[in-house]
């Protein structure tokens, strides 16, 4: 059993900030004491990190990825083993992925096929949420038994019809069935029925650009859905979790419901945070890139989505990772953007442009951790195992330079897929050293890690309930 000892760094948690050093044997940190204390002193370990000058914060938790996705024809570009090895990169040590149940399967079926898809393939620790597709009396059953064996959350679409959607009738059954079992509702909130229609009109009338994609998918759409949900939600006595918000009126919903003291939480996504349907506009099909569903809203939709983080209207910050090269993949929809694979990807840079809004004083350095790493995992049951710096947790840990500046680039980062969503973006803030349960898997710019190192996790069912 080797025992690591990484000294001399700001320890950085939701809760609080203290320089200590903190002390690892084999994969769980065991102690923290005060740096320069007579216990910290006595301290000896077979490897010592010197972090003097550097935070040490927990690995991050990237509570929404979808590698391998298969959409619109064709697959996110990422598999486990390269959109794993590019979380480590970014400082995250933990995601937790979407399995699918397509129309007329199992929920044991698609969840098998993604345990096929991650196993021995991850080179940081994973955990899956259920896509639920076809809600059925055989299925609503089936969730009793996922969350009993650790699959504690179920992913619904009120967009998509035909493919992912499900009406407000399975979406009370579910959410019911949630209500008794523990299993937390997530809800991709936007009406696709009546999306579907503008999309047809849209096309009729010549109007083919990435650009119209965000102008059909329209904010009072997401609002409206947003709202829906909620109020479905209580009529089952459910929580709900609404993935990536977008638009200001929907977070305004949520925003409600919580003053009302409903369970009812909200993530939004980096790309909401720092692009826009400006970059959806960009000329010559360069928008492709930029398509994703919730889409991009225009700039002003900014302000609200970090005050809503600030005040904890919205909890989590997750990346909805569902990288489509440029070549061959956004270029389907070419003519037709109802065509362009959503998605975006963004699982290597969340924790720096996150850690970038600290520095351009949107949040402060604890709540970054809180959105970023402590309350994914409160929400998704993985706490305080994942998502803190405490005795007794796994040792995912980042030794983070906040000094360090970089430029974002395809050139240099390492999702596969051959655009990055933040081209030429400067950031303050950089990973150095990354552990994951007790292991160094990168340190100074190499890799050090393995496909396969990273484990397969069950989660509790959501510890976030007021
Ligand atoms: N949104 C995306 O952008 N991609 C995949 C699925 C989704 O809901
Ligand atoms: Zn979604
Ligand atoms: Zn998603």
């Amino acid at each position: 059993m080797s025992r690591t000892l990484i000294r001399g760094g700001l320890v950085i948690t939701a809760a609080e900030e203290i320089h200590a050093d903190v002390l690892i044997d084999s994969e769980q940190v065991v102690a923290l004491a005060a740096t320069g204390s007579t216990v910290a002193e006595g301290w000896t370990a077979d490897t010592v990190i010197d972090a003097m000058g550097k935070y040490v914060i927990p690995g991050g938790v990237d509570a929404h990825t979808h590698m391998e996705l298969p959409f619109g024809g064709t697959a996110a570009s990422d598999t486990f083993e390269t959109g794993s090895r590019a979380a480590a990169w970014g400082g995250t040590t933990t995601i937790v992925d979407f399995a699918v149940q397509s129309v007329g399967e199992s929920l044991r079926s698609g969840l098998d096929t993604w345990h096929a898809k991650a196993e021995g393939n991850c080179a940081v620790d994973y955990a899956f949420h259920m896509i639920m597709s076809d809600v059925t009396e055989s299925s609503l059953k089936e969730m009793d038994l996922l969350v009993e064996e650790g699959v504690t959350s179920f992913k619904l679409f009120m967009a998509y019809p035909g493919v992912f959607y499900s009406d407000d009738g399975k979406i009370l059954r579910a959410m019911q069935r949630g209500a008794a079992n523990g299993g937390l509702i997530m809800m991709h909130a936007e009406n696709g029925i009546a999306i579907d229609v503008l999309v047809e009109q849209a096309l009729a009338a010549g109007r083919t650009d990435p650009r119209y994609h965000g102008e059909v998918r329209r904010e009072l759409l997401e609002a409206e859905a947003t709202h829906r949900a909620i109020k479905l939600a209580e009529v089952a006595g459910s929580p709900l979790y609404v993935v990536h918000v977008s638009a200001a009126s929907a977070l305004a919903e949520l925003a409600q419901s919580r003053d009302r003291g409903l369970n009812v939480f909200g993530e939004t996504c980096p790309q909401y945070l720092f692009l826009s349907t400006d970059n959806l506009a960009e000329p010559d099909f360069e928008g492709a890139k930029y398509v994703c569903s919730t889409p991009l809203r225009p700039k002003e939709h900014q302000a609200e989505l970090w005050k809503g983080l600030r005040t904890n209207d919205l909890q989590v910050v997750s990346t909805d990772h569902c990288p489509f090269c440029f070549s061959g993949q956004k270029e389907l929809g070419r003519g037709d953007f109802s065509k362009i694979p959503n998605g975006l990807p963004g699982v290597e840079n969340r924790m720096d442009l996150l850690h970038q809004a600290v520095v351009d004083g949107h949040i402060s350095r604890r709540r970054w951790i809180e959105i970023a790493c402590a309350t994914p995992a409160r929400m998704f049951g993985l706490y305080p195992r994942k998502g803190t710096i405490a005795p007794g947790a796994d040792a995912d840990i980042v030794i983070y330079d906040p000094n360090a500046t970089q430029v974002i680039s395809t050139e240099t980062h390492h999702m596969n897929v051959d655009y990055s969503a933040y081209e030429g973006k400067q950031v303050t803030g950089k990973s150095e050293t990354v552990l994951s349960r007790g292991t160094v898997i990168i340190e100074q710019d190499r890799y050090l890690g393995r496909a396969g190192h990273g484990q397969y996790q069950t989660r509790e069912t959501c510890q976030y309930l007021i």
